[in-house]
């Protein structure tokens, strides 16, 4: 099937860098998406963007480029709950792709079991507006109970003016959560103010939840212009991630987010993205935890020694 993009839909970067910071060995680039292609896997009816195709082979191209070893696929919106190109991309990963699903209630037993022998760990619920329509949280609450007990974790996505509103629903959830790129703080507010002191007292007091300290290219105010030197974007981000990462060393990940859905102003060179990371990971020990240890210990626990 032919899909025509969304009206000013930015494509991934085709040319990236190559970093300057070497990742450790078997670092998890655990926020990524595939799109389609959709003449292969058909978006979804319901979705409410049309993106680029980035295949499965484009994303392991860019793994490999960037240094990475793995890779963690979350299912995109504009599939809906049509798994079929994230599984295609873990089926074909030799084992170095988990992935995070969109179920919905009338998902069998059978159904979860075959997602897990795939590769899949988690759901995800997206709270963004823009992104989804609302799903009834008891219909939520219901897939949470069941996800939980193969093992798996629930990824969620909100913008943080609705954390509160939202968190009764996030404290029941009986599974461990990973709160997609720090529940999107307001980068214009100051990092001890009152929004980001929220989602800090969320992860204070909720040891089940971790947080992806990813997207300081959809954070960022400053923007991609480099501030401090010629690969040094989006330094207004710094602080939050940084703060996230230090207070909470073994539940941070981090993510590309390749093929970085919905951008409107540019789109980040990926390897800037790599570079960033030594200024919100500032020791090796941190950059290890972030980027291996704890990535693996979440998505391939077998491998643990
Ligand atoms: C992201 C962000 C976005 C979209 C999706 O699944 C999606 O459609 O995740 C977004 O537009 O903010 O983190 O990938």
């Amino acid at each position: 099937m032919d899909f025509e993009k969304t009206p000013g839909w930015m494509d991934w970067y085709a040319d990236p860098s190559k970093p300057t910071f070497p990742v450790p060995l078997g670092s998890v680039d655990a926020h990524c998406h595939v799109f389609g292609p959709g003449a292969e896997f058909p978006f979804a009816p319901e979705r409410k963007y049309t993106p680029c195709d980035a295949s499965k082979a484009q994303l392991f191209a860019l793994r490999n480029h960037l240094g990475f070893a793995r890779n963690v696929v979350v299912q995109a919106t504009c599939h809906g709950a049509d798994n079929r190109a994230m599984v295609d991309a873990l089926i074909h990963s030799n084992g170095m792709a988990r992935g995070v699903a969109t179920v919905k209630r009338s998902v069998t037993d059978q159904e979860l079991q075959d997602l897990h022998a795939v590769g899949v760990r988690g759901v995800r619920f997206n709270f963004v507006k823009r992104l989804v329509d609302f799903t009834p949280k008891d219909e939520l609450m219901e897939i949470a109970a069941r996800i939980a007990k193969l093992g798996w974790h629930v990824v969620i996505y909100f913008e943080a003016v609705d954390l509160p509103e939202l968190w009764d629903f996030f404290s029941a959830l009986p599974t461990t959560v990973v709160v997609d790129h720090m529940g999107r703080p307001d980068v214009g507010l100051p990092v001890d103010g009152e929004q980001f002191e929220l989602f800090v007292k969320f992860m204070r007091e909720h040891p089940n939840v971790w947080s992806k300290v990813s997207c300081p290219e959809r954070l960022s105010v400053t923007g991609p212009k480099a501030l401090g030197g010629e690969r040094d974007p989006y330094r207004d981000v710094i602080p939050f991630a940084r703060r996230i990462v230090e207070e909470f060393p073994e539940r941070v990940l981090w993510g590309t987010d390749w093929p970085h859905p919905n951008l409107k102003d540019h789109m980040p060179d990926d390897g800037l993205l790599v570079d960033f990371i030594p200024h919100i990971a500032v020791t090796t020990e941190l950059q290890h935890q972030l980027l291996v240890d704890n990535p693996m210990r979440l998505y391939w626990p077998e491998e643990n020694g």
